[in-house]
């Protein structure tokens, strides 16, 4: 007997992509049930090779549902995730909203799987922010070996993290400059077409951006409270794809190689890394895959115990849906829940 599972937010870049997802690790679900707003009511999305027509969500009732993978948004999720877990259905949340919940565990499967025990608090669990994610994959193995101190990141996000309409802003600013069309920036606060932008979400009162402090909360959260953790998190006109300037500071000896090979060992993480023209990886070849990819592993001579990685990932995938279609994964495999259908 297997699953019922609901997506919702079954039309937004990360809606689609966990559909996809679903449908390639052959997830035990008996029934996949596509929900959006009433606005999307009746449109289609592919899952496998079926067509799915979405519902709405405020009509749906969760009752026999036993998941609900949400990516609508923040807003959406605080007044909806409640709601779905008093049916006692598990929601796993792509956003924001339940992540710095004490009562809500925020989960990493490579990472923290063990903390997903906490979900039956409020039956809801939480995804990182996807820059968030790619990172602690990779830190956790070297944290493991040598314990991290203190870690600086630099991200070059693409623009699938902003959603459809930044990915559409950064096509069109595109065509516009090359038929000498007027250039107007409006998801973004700047022209986002062959340039960079250093500011991602609002801005908080000490200067950084609500994206640099997800980076350094959520780090903290699922990996240790006690790394120190800095971050400036810059928009790149690539589409999908996120990288990361990785500079760590370890309180033991830790060679690159003894990185290379600790890397290379584990989970979730792909090493390329060659000395040589093209030998490392870059946003776009990261596209459509699973892995967090680590390059230009060099020891960093200014500092004791000093390391400097290259870190990639699909956003879209291990930053978002394939994190969450994981973390249902991780409850069934551990028979944290039993199908509805099954006791009825
Ligand atoms: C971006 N990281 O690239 C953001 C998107 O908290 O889940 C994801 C925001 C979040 O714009």
């Amino acid at each position: 007997m297997g699953f019922k599972i609901a997506i919702a937010g079954a039309t937004g870049n990360v809606g689609r992509e966990m559909l996809d997802i679903l449908a390639e690790r052959g997830f035990p679900a008996d029934e996949v049930v596509a929900l959006a707003s009433r606005r999307s009511q009746g449109t289609e999305v592919s899952f496998g090779d079926r067509t799915l027509k979405v519902k709405a969500l405020e009509n749906y009732d969760f009752s026999d549902t036993d998941i609900c993978l949400m990516s609508a948004g923040g807003t959406v999720s605080k007044e909806w995730s409640p709601k779905i877990a008093a049916k006692g259905c598990v929601v796993i949340d792509n956003s924001s909203a339940w992540r710095y919940d004490s009562d809500v565990p925020l989960i990493v499967p490579e990472v923290n799987a063990d903390a997903i025990t906490g979900f039956s608090r409020k039956n809801i669990i939480a995804n990182p922010n996807c820059s968030t994610a790619q990172l602690v994959v990779a830190l956790k193995p070297l944290h493991d070996h040598a314990k991290i101190k203190r870690v600086v990141v630099s991200t070059y996000q693409s623009v699938s993290g902003g959603g459809k309409d930044a990915m559409e802003e950064l096509f069109n600013q595109t065509r516009a400059i090359f038929v000498n069309d007027p250039v107007e920036p409006s998801k973004f606060t700047k022209r986002i077409a062959f340039n960079v932008i250093p500011h991602i979400d609002d801005f908080m009162e000490d200067g950084y951006t609500k994206e640099e402090w997800k980076v350094l909360a959520e780090t903290k959260k699922i990996l240790d409270p006690a790394i120190k953790v800095t971050c400036t998190a810059v928009r790149v006109p690539v589409f999908i794809g996120h990288a990361e300037s990785v500079n760590i500071e370890f309180e033991n000896e830790i060679s690159a190689d003894e990185a290379r090979n600790i890397l290379r060992e584990a989970p979730g993480c792909l090493v390329i890394d060659k000395h040589e023209d093209g030998g490392y990886i870059t946003p776009y070849e990261s596209a459509g895959e699973d892995a967090t990819y680590i390059s230009r592993i060099r020891e960093d001579a200014t500092v004791e115990n000093g390391l400097n990685l290259w870190v990639v990932s699909d956003n879209l995938r291990k930053g978002a849906a394939l994190n969450t279609v994981q973390i249902a994964e991780v409850l069934i495999n551990r028979g944290l829940i039993t199908p509805k259908k099954a006791a009825a």
